[in-house]
């Protein structure tokens, strides 16, 4: 199975997509990570990398798209994966679209989500970067969600409780799902 994490900054995505990926023993593929090694190379594209991330702003899209189509082209991909990242705008998914079998939807109002990221403190995690972070994720991440919603398979999780909690309720979905 194919499954995608969304919500905003500091929702708990690569928390929940990673415990979720070890648990069901197939590969966790998250954009941030991926973006963050190639912003180390010492490229003209790491070096643009870096400067999107830490202020604040997306990646270009076609440089995402092409990066994530290649990593789920893999061999260990092929029974499925849980990413968290990716799409993150309309345009991405019309470069490339992996097909999601399942979206889970981690909501959570803006407070909650600074207060975590100003307590984990990467270096893209001060006030204004995470303002902008959300502000991006309202303008170009949030119009995703009628596109699965319209396909059907948008799973709504409040994630403000624990990670243990939101972890348990994404089980307890996908338990439900192969009992039915
Ligand atoms: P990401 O690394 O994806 O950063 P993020 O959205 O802040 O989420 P992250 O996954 O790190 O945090 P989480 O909510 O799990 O992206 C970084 C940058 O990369 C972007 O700004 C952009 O520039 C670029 N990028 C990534 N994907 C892209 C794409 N597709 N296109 C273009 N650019 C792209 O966790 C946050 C904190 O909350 C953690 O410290 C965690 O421990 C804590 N937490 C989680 N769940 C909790 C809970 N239930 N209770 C308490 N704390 C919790």
């Amino acid at each position: 199975m194919k499954m995608l994490f969304i919500g905003p900054v500091g929702s708990g995505k690569s928390t929940q997509a990673g415990l979720l990926s070890s648990f069901l023993n197939i590969p966790y593929i998250t954009t941030g990570d991926i973006l963050r090694k190639v912003s180390d190379e010492d490229t003209e594209l790491g070096r643009r990398v870096r400067e999107d991330i830490q202020s604040g702003v997306l990646v270009n899209d076609r440089v995402v798209a092409e990066i994530i189509e290649k990593r789920v082209s893999e061999d260990d991909c092929r029974e499925g994966y849980v990413v968290d990242g990716y799409p993150r705008t309309l345009k991405q998914i019309e470069i490339f679209d992996p097909g999601f079998d399942k979206v889970f939807y981690l909501h959570i109002p803006d407070q909650e989500a600074v207060k975590r990221l100003l307590k984990r403190g990467r270096v893209d995690d001060k006030e204004e970067v995470i303002q902008k972070r959300l502000n991006v994720y309202y303008l170009l991440t949030q119009p995703l969600l009628a596109f699965y919603e319209n396909m059907g398979n948008l799973i709504k999780i409040p994630a403000t409780e624990s990670i243990d909690r939101v972890q348990q309720q994404v089980r307890e979905y996908l338990k439900g799902e192969t009992t039915e």
